[in-house]
């Protein structure tokens, strides 16, 4: 372990110091371990670790796949070596001839081995799994160069897949500072940023400035890679976060309806008849004519019975003192029945104080509005910046944004986007439009708010099945192209 640890430190497969990574946030570590194609005797040690590692946890297979493209040399060479039948595994289908996903011979029924460079989140493993299953073969097991701890396991192990990793990365970090090749701050400091960074693939670098990406474009990209369901376990992840992500994935839905309606029984009736295809209602209660406090003790059966949340969308702005009242109490007390509020920042950090101190007991959860929909928004660039500082601050209580896009890169906030129909457009009063594929896909955004989309179809259910759809297919090309 000692020496291939070193080798992969002499040639650079990993490195220490600063680097701009391709979600524009800086790293002090950076793993290429596709260099190693070039190293013939480190890609025979690596081969024949992962062989032993898979042998040693007494893995029993009929073929070996190697999850493309770093890690199909090694399965070739485990292979060959071994005397294994090899299946290779295509990123996408032929267009032509047999359009087999699957090279090689399939025997449905027999155990196949995958071999993985590095493990992050598990989805790349977890899709060639998918692929091979499909074909009918067995898949248990899957052996790694280096996992990163950082909840790859535990997601695999969710889909019955048995994770061994050669190495792990503190145990990388160990090595490395007994050979002294790192000091302990280094040490530290890459513990730290792989804490605090969890979903953040540190093996796409580019040269240039965080800022100068930042601007070029306002979406960080790097949450693309991991799926709803991995963000929901992640340590950063708040409990009413974990809960969204969870519900998305069970449910197959990033549909939050805007049910912007002014009669409580047509509320209530809109909430049990879309409740299956949302994962979030929204409401503004202080337009209802007829509010009255039991219509919430039903909004909330009908909630748990449809497993979404609700989300009032109240937009607090005022001093701690005062928007804790307006939370708690008045004629809607609103936190006794709402999983979810929204707030804008431009008081400072007095308002998310305040809300704060009503809503943790309640184990409730708050969105900054960082961006809005319409039209002259002036909520922008430093101002869209500083509302991601003050979420970053106060990950006890804000579980994310309002905004048009991933404005934070970071994979335990949620990411709301209003303005959402199926095509982009403008209504008379300045709303802008645009699509589910352009929110989830382009902006890697997480959930669509859809009111008047939904609201004024004539029928409102199959209104809703077609965002759902529209916007689970965006999410699932995103998170596909996140890895070719
Ligand atoms: P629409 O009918 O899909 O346009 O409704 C959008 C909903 O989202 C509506 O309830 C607004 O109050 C809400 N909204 C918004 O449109 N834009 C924003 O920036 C914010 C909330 Br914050």
């Amino acid at each position: 372990m000692e020496s291939l640890v070193s080798a992969l430190h002499a040639v650079q497969a990993v490195k220490f110091g600063s680097f701009v990574l391709k979600s524009g946030i800086s790293s002090p570590v950076y793993f290429d371990l596709r260099v190693i194609v070039s190293h013939p005797a480190l890609m025979n040690q690596v081969s024949d670790l992962l062989w032993k590692t898979a042998n040693n946890a007494g893995v029993k297979c009929s073929s070996v796949c190697g999850v493309p493209y770093t890690a199909l040399p090694l399965a070739t060479i485990i292979c060959s070596s071994n005397g294994i039948p090899m299946l290779i595994r295509r990123k996408e289908a032929k267009d032509h001839g047999t359009k087999r996903m699957v090279e090689g011979t399939i025997i449905p029924g027999e155990a196949c081995l995958i071999i993985e460079d590095v493990v992050t989140s598990g989805s790349s493993v977890l899709e060639t799994a998918q692929v091979l299953r499909k074909e009918g073969l067995k898949v248990t097991d899957a052996v790694v160069l280096l996992d990163r701890e950082q909840g790859g396991r535990a997601r695999l192990e969710e889909d019955g897949i048995c994770l061994h990793s050669v190495c792990s990365l503190s145990r990388l970090l160990e090595i490395l500072h007994d050979q002294g090749k790192l000091d302990f701050d280094m040490v530290e400091n890459v513990k730290k940023f792989i804490r605090t960074n969890a979903s953040v693939p540190v093996n796409e670098m580019i040269n240039g400035s965080a800022e100068r990406l930042h601007n070029q474009c306002n979406v960080k990209m790097h949450c693309k890679e991991i799926s709803y369901c991995a963000r929901a376990q992640l340590p950063a992840t708040h409990p009413i976060a974990a809960e969204i992500f969870k519900i998305m994935e069970k449910k197959q839905t990033n549909l939050c309806l805007a049910a912007d309606v002014t009669n409580s029984k047509e509320l209530l009736q809109l909430a049990d008849s879309l409740g299956s295809e949302i994962c979030i209602l929204k409401t503004h209660v202080d337009i209802l004519d007829d509010f009255n406090s039991d219509v919430f003790t039903e909004l909330r059966a009908i909630a748990n019975k449809h497993e979404f949340l609700i989300f009032e969308d109240r937009k607090f702005a005022d001093i701690g003192n005062t928007v804790k009242h307006q939370y708690g109490g008045g004629v809607y007390k609103i936190a006794q029945w709402s999983d979810l509020v929204n707030a804008h920042v431009v008081p400072g950090p007095g308002v998310i104080k305040g809300l704060k101190e009503v809503g943790m007991p309640l184990k409730r959860g708050c969105l900054l509005i960082a961006e809005m929909s319409s039209e002259g928004s002036l909520a922008t660039g430093d101002y869209t910046k500083a509302a991601v500082k003050l979420a970053e601050q106060h990950t006890d209580f804000v579980i994310g944004f309002i905004s048009s896009s991933n404005i934070s890169g970071r994979s335990e906030f949620v990411h709301m986007t209003p303005g959402v129909q199926m095509q982009i457009g403008v209504d008379n009063l300045g709303q802008q439009y645009l699509s589910p594929e352009e929110v989830i896909n382009k902006r890697a955004s997480d959930i669509i708010i859809v009111g008047r989309g939904i609201l004024s179809a004539k029928d409102c259910k199959e209104a809703a099945r077609i965002f759902k759809k529209a916007g689970w297919e965006a999410y699932q090309k995103r998170l596909t192209s996140a890895k070719n």
